[in-house]
């Protein structure tokens, strides 16, 4: 019980287009990263897979329907000033019907992929985005100051399909 008390569960989905050379972000327009452009996600409920909480979050912030998602990697976040770490999966997929549209939370624009906005990202991106980009698959830490903005530490490992 107090294991689960100390992770919080999140979803992240990166959306590409057909031959992968576009990316849907969004700009976290409210809440936790706001300024930042990210993939679309956010928190899992009680009683709804993990998958099923990425599709729905991705339909709630950018009103697209997604099949297919690809597992590509569990990330943890920490911060130095709080013990709750932050579990979040990441997924990919192409296959999306609709077209993106702004919602409360979020503003999504789609970027070529050489040509992302890391200076307007949460700073673990720029590390991880490599990995994922190679098609990798990957669990990984990274160590947060309470800044937001400073990470002081990070371990990763690749796992294989
Ligand atoms: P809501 O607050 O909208 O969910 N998220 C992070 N993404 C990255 N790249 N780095 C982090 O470092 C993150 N922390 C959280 C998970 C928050 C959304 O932001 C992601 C969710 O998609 C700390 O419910």
């Amino acid at each position: 019980a107090i294991q689960q008390e100390t992770h919080k569960l999140y979803t992240l989905i990166y959306v590409f287009n057909n031959d992968n050379t576009k990316v849907l972000l969004g700009l976290k327009k409210r809440g936790f990263g706001m300024g930042r452009w990210n993939g679309f996600g956010g928190k899992v409920e009680s009683g709804e897979s993990i998958y099923d909480g990425a599709i729905r979050e991705l339909k709630e912030e950018s009103n697209l329907d997604a099949k297919n998602l690809e597992k590509k990697a569990i990330m943890y976040f920490k911060f130095e000033d709080n013990p709750i770490i932050i579990d979040v999966h990441l997924y990919t997929t192409s296959n999306i019907s609709g077209d993106p549209v702004e919602s409360e939370e979020m503003l999504p624009r789609w970027y070529d992929v050489p040509d992302l906005p890391y200076g307007f990202m949460w700073p673990d991106n720029k590390i991880w985005h490599p990995w994922l980009f190679e098609g990798k698959l990957f669990t990984a830490t990274f160590y947060f100051k309470a800044d937001q903005t400073t990470i002081t530490g990070y371990k990763h490992s690749f796992v294989s399909s």
